[in-house]
C-alpha cells in the first residue's frame, strides 16, 4: 500500500496557501533584522522579503529569515535567475515569488529552478534550510512540497497569456502586481483605472477556473477590498516603511486633537 507522508507539526506555508488559506502578510524593503523579528511577532501570517526593489540581497537572506523565526518568509527576487532562487530556498525562505513573467515558458522554467530533480533543476547545497548539514537528508525530502512557487502576473502579455500560465504545473499562486500592470497597461500609478481594474478581473477569473490562488498587493488595507471579494487568498499590505508612516501620522493626529481640547 503506498505510504502517505505524515505531516510533521504545523503545516506548512505553502501547504497552507494549497489550502486556500487566507494568508495575511507585508513587504520588507529594509534588511534590518530588528524590524523582521518586530513584524513576524506582530500577528502577520508571512512575510514578503522584496529582492527586487530596495536594498535586500543575498547576503541578507540568512540573517532576516533567521530574525523571522516561526514567521514564514517569501522572497520576491529580482528576475528569474535559477541562481537567485537557489539561494533565496537554500537560506530557509517558505517560497519564492518571480516578478513580470509574461509567458507559461517562463513559469516553467522557474518552478524547474525551484524543484529538486527529478521534478526540477533545483543545484545541491548546503545552508540554513538544510540546517547547515544537520537535515540534508530530511529537507531533500520535504522541500519540494514545503516550499512555494509564486509566480507575478503583472504585465499586458502576461494577461494575455494567463490561461497558459496558470496551466503550469507547480505554480502555487499567480500573484497580482496591480503597479506594473497598471504601467504596462498606460495608466501609471493608476490602480484603480477602468483598463487595469478589467485586467485584474481577467487575471482572478481565469485563475478561479483553473483552480489556481491568487495574491494580491495594495498600498492600504482599503485597496484590497475588491480582491478579496475576487477570491484573493495571499494578501500583502504594505511594507514596513508604509506601516511607520502611517503610524506616525495616526499619533500626530490623535496628539493634535488632544492638544487642541
Ligand atoms: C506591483 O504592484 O507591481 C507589485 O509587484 C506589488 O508587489
Ligand atoms: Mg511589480
Amino acid at each position: 500500500m503506498k505510504k502517505t507522508r505524515k505531516l510533521r507539526g504545523a503545516p506548512s506555508f505553502a501547504q497552507r496557501l494549497r489550502a486556500g488559506e487566507y494568508l495575511l502578510g507585508t513587504l520588507v524593503i529594509t534588511p534590518a533584522p530588528e524590524i523582521v523579528e518586530t513584524l513576524a511577532g506582530a500577528g502577520l501570517d508571512w512575510l514578503f522579503i522584496d529582492c527586487e526593489h530596495g536594498v535586500i540581497d543575498a547576503s541578507h537572506f540568512v540573517s532576516l529569515l533567521q530574525a523571522a523565526g516561526s514567521c514564514p518568509c517569501v522572497v520576491r527576487i529580482p528576475g528569474h535567475d535559477p541562481a537567485w532562487i537557489g539561494r533565496a530556498l537554500d537560506a530557509g525562505a517558505a517560497g519564492i515569488i518571480a516578478p513580470r513573467v509574461d509567458t507559461a515558458a517562463q513559469a516553467r522554467a522557474i518552478v524547474a529552478a525551484a524543484k529538486y530533480p527529478p521534478r526540477g533543476t533545483r543545484g545541491m547545497g548546503l545552508s540554513r534550510a538544510h540546517g547547515f548539514g544537520l537535515r540534508h537528508a530530511d529537507y531533500l525530502r520535504r522541500a519540494d512540497d514545503e516550499t512555494a512557487v509564486i509566480i507575478q502576473a503583472e504585465s499586458r502579455t502576461a494577461v494575455r497569456n494567463i490561461a497558459a500560465i496558470a496551466a503550469v504545473p507547480g505554480i502555487d499562486a499567480i500573484f497580482i502586481g496591480p503597479n506594473d500592470l497598471a504601467a504596462s497597461l498606460g495608466q501609471l500609478g493608476r490602480v484603480d483605472a477602468r483598463p487595469v481594474v478589467q485586467a485584474i478581473d481577467r487575471v482572478m477569473s481565469t485563475c478561479r477556473r483553473a483552480g489556481v490562488h491568487v495574491g494580491y498587493f495594495s498600498v492600504s488595507a482599503a485597496g484590497m477590498g475588491q480582491a478579496l471579494a475576487n477570491g484573493a487568498t495571499l494578501a500583502a499590505v504594505g511594507c514596513e516603511t508604509l506601516l511607520l508612516i502611517g503610524a506616525v501620522r495616526a499619533m500626530r493626529d490623535e496628539m493634535n486633537a488632544l492638544q487642541r481640547r
